[in-house]
């Protein structure tokens, strides 16, 4: 540990206290990387921290049969609201496998196929509500048209719901109190253990009412759906009637809550970052927002409505979402451990059970990795050769191994998607002056991002 860089100046409570804001961790330690080098520490708060960012050292906790994800900082804060459910899991806990066995069909082509049509339903939602915006000359909302549409999308194709995101002036309270658990989450990690009582009362209040109100939204779903019946085929049917394949277990009426808040959780905020900040990216590159309109007009055509498999086939879209994600990966990092006594990169031994955080958004701007330029915004760095001419394990927004994220495939089809019927309809026109802001809330989100949309002749 003693080998590894930390940034100079160290005070006994308070830690690493220099560049350090208790709203902005991880850019902070974005920015820090580059000085200390691919692997470092921090002390923040009385917790000490290893971040690592090069691409080797991150191609090497990538080894599953080294390393295993590690349940801390941030997810682990996250328990008391997902418990048990897949994505806060410990790795030795059962219902892990029971749950992932279950549930991984529900993220299958076909299935995804059946998810489509609802797909298409919200999207039309948010065309309507920009149209409305458009005509009024009015700049929209960005971070919050596309919650509203990301929520929407996993609460109809996974449960069933409607949330009437669409017909509120503000976020439905179900919104409300999952932004105020993962800032209290995120929170936690910056306020001093033993400080801890003293300065959160009044946010563990507010936790405690934030979290009842998840429950209960919750427990009204699946209440629903029991009076109406089953038989969509969706993620709530296979929570509550499908077994085991090989063990003929069921997840029990608790760990179908755990899933239910974790996949309306985990299936909207980070699409919705992933989207905003890819529709940033667009309006303020001209020339890429022109190519990718045209990508549009000829592959799906003027009119009419993009059928599952015409999606895929947007490629330069997709390029634009991967570089975006590149540069703000919405999911800022994740957690890895060793298995058992091993040597990080042949240099850093590490006793069973240490962990250390991949930052994804420095490993993703790494210069060795990603050339001198690796900070702009070029989606041509996506284009299968230059994929190819890059070594593994540099680009990693969905984490890894198996515990990497099982929604992966359902986020690309809704943003390609959406991003189409977008860029198909609008031109997009950035206000002047904005500078991009990020706020972090465990996730990262555009702040204060507005765009103006001119309808286009050509498309619909
Ligand atoms: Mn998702 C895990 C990023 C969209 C459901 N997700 C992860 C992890 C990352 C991640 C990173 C791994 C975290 C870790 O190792 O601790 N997820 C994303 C991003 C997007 C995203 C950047 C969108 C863009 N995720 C989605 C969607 C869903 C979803 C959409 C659901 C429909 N994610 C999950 C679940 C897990 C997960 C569930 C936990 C998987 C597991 O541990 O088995």
């Amino acid at each position: 540990l003693e080998r590894i860089p930390h940034p100079p100046r160290r005070l006994p409570l308070l830690g690493d206290v220099l560049g350090v804001h208790p709203r902005t961790p991880v850019q902070d330690s974005v920015a820090m990387a580059a000085r200390l080098g691919p692997i470092f520490r921090r002390r923040a708060f009385g917790k000490e921290f290893v971040f690592v960012w090069g691409a080797g050292l991150t191609a090497d906790l990538a080894d599953e049969s080294r390393f295993a994800k590690h349940v801390g900082v941030g997810v682990a804060n996250l328990r008391p609201v997902a418990g048990d459910g897949l994505f806060t899991a410990y790795n030795h806990e059962p219902n892990w496998q029971l749950a992932h066995d279950v549930l991984a069909p529900g993220f299958s082509r076909e299935a995804m196929g059946g998810y489509h049509p609802l797909m298409l339903d919200v999207a039309r939602q948010l065309l309507a509500h920009w149209d409305e915006g458009e005509r009024a000359g009015t700049a929209v909302d960005v971070p919050g048209d596309m919650t509203k549409l990301t929520l929407e999308t996993i609460a109809r194709t996974g449960f069933g719901h409607d949330f009437g995101s669409f017909e509120r002036d503000r976020p439905h309270p179900f919104v409300t109190a999952m932004v105020g658990t993962l800032a209290f989450a995120q929170r936690r990690n910056t306020v001093p253990v033993a400080l801890a009582p003293l300065l959160l009362r009044g946010a563990e209040r507010r936790n405690a009412a934030d979290t009842a109100l998840l429950n209960s939204t919750v427990d009204e779903v699946v209440a629903a759906r029991a009076r109406d019946g089953g038989g969509q085929g969706d993620l709530l049917d296979r929570m509550l009637e499908v077994a085991h394949p090989a063990t003929g277990e069921r997840l029990s009426a608790e760990n179908i809550r755990r899933q239910v808040i974790t996949f309306l959780v985990a299936g909207h905020e980070t699409t919705s970052g992933a989207l905003s900040f890819a529709l940033h990216y667009l309006a303020q590159h001209p020339a890429v927002l022109a190519r990718a309109q045209e990508e549009v007009d000829r592959v799906w055509g003027p009119t009419g409505e993009p059928g599952y498999e015409q999606v895929a086939k947007l490629r330069y879209v997709r390029r634009v979402l991967d570089e975006s994600l590149r540069l703000w990966p919405t999911a800022p990092g994740f957690a890895r451990e060793a298995r058992e006594d091993t040597v990080l990169g042949g240099v850093h031994p590490m006793r069973r059970g240490a962990w250390a955080l991949v930052l994804a958004g420095a490993l993703h701007r790494d210069p060795e990795a990603w050339g001198e330029d690796a900070e702009e915004f070029d989606p041509d760095r996506f284009a299968p050769q230059a994929v190819r001419s890059r070594p593994a394990h540099v680009f990693k927004p969905f984490g890894t191994g198996a515990r990497a994220c099982i929604g992966r495939q359902f986020a690309l089809h809704e943003a390609t998607l959406v991003l189409g019927l977008l860029l198909r309809r609008y031109d997009l026109l950035p206000e002047p002056g904005y500078r991009l802001k990020v706020a972090e809330r465990l996730t990262l989100m555009p702040q204060g991002l507005r765009l103006r949309l001119n309808r286009r002749s050509a498309g619909t």
